[in-house]
């Protein structure tokens, strides 16, 4: 039977630019739950998506959101969402600019971007949709790829990867964030939180993709994935001498048999500069 997908409704329609659907991600995949949660943050904040906000994606898989998202936004080149976020942001500051794009994007060929963003405190939110690979291109090693994984283009084992808490804490974001797509009832709240902040706003939001890296590295289905980072998610509690932020505390820990062992989530960091 044949499904008419123009008949098919969704709760979030109206947040949705239609004509640019179905997407293009596969089944499974973290990205269309991220979306409805990031879409569901905005909304809770009481901006208007179409008048107020403004999205930008690089390239890759999480690159498409740009265009699925009924609010003017730029699906820019490579690496180079920052830099456009940060001429939206200058040339009108009563926007609200949220940059959502992968980990590749950001942290590989965007990743002098990123640093400088939270040196100089730009008013934006950034999330990282961190599935630790070059999904569009064919699952390729990214700068958050586990040691120990297997992908096209790892000989041995991979360098270490970033701990993108630990990096945004360092570089000064003014509120650093991590949970996973697994997260989606938190992360409404989370992301109105973030976008509320006046300086640089950071989340780690750790994603799968269960077609290309998790079924090379132990999470090959969408079902496993969810159940999977819900099981290594533990939530870190602040104590009062910080040991909380050390970057052995809030490190991921992967094993490509069985996908994640121990991701730490939370609110790391909320100030204003
Ligand atoms: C300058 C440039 N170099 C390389 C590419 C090829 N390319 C497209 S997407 C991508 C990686 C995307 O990875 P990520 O940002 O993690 O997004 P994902 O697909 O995993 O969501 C690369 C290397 C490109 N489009 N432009
Ligand atoms: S390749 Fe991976 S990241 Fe891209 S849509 Fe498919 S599952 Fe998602
Ligand atoms: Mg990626």
């Amino acid at each position: 039977m044949m499904i008419d997908f123009s008949k098919i409704g969704h709760n979030l329609e109206d947040s949705l630019t239609s004509k640019m659907l179905p997407h293009i991600w596969c089944s499974g995949c973290s990205l269309g739950t991220n979306l409805q949660s990031i879409i569901r943050g905005i909304l809770r904040t009481g901006l208007d998506l179409d008048r107020e906000v403004v999205f930008v994606s690089g390239i890759g898989c999480t690159g498409r959101a740009s265009g699925y998202v009924e609010a003017d936004g730029f699906h820019t080149t490579h690496g180079r969402a920052i830099p456009f976020a940060t001429g939206v942001k200058l040339g009108n500051p009563d926007l609200e600019v949220i940059v959502f794009s992968g980990d590749g994007d950001l942290f590989a060929i965007g990743g002098n971007h990123f640093i400088h963003a939270c040196r100089r405190n730009i008013d934006m939110t950034i999330i990282c949709n961190n599935n630790s690979t070059y999904g569009l291109t064919g699952g390729q090693a990214s700068p958050t790829s586990f040691e120990k994984t297997r992908t096209p283009t790892t000989v041995g084992e991979n360098d270490p990867p970033f701990n993108l808490v630990d990096l945004a804490l360092g570089a000064g974001a003014d509120f650093v964030a991590r949970y996973t797509s697994a997260h989606y009832k938190i992360l409404p709240r989370v992301i109105s939180e973030a976008i509320k902040t006046e300086g640089v706003a950071f989340i780690d939001l750790v994603s799968g993709c269960p077609a290309i890296y998790g079924k090379r590295n132990g999470y090959p289905t969408g079902e496993y994935m969810v159940k999977n980072l819900l099981e290594a998610s533990k939530e870190i509690v602040p104590d009062e001498n910080g040991t909380y932020l050390l970057p052995e505390n809030t490190r991921i820990h992967f094993d490509s048999s069985v996908g994640y062992i121990r991701i730490p989530v939370g609110i790391f960091r909320r100030q204003e500069r």
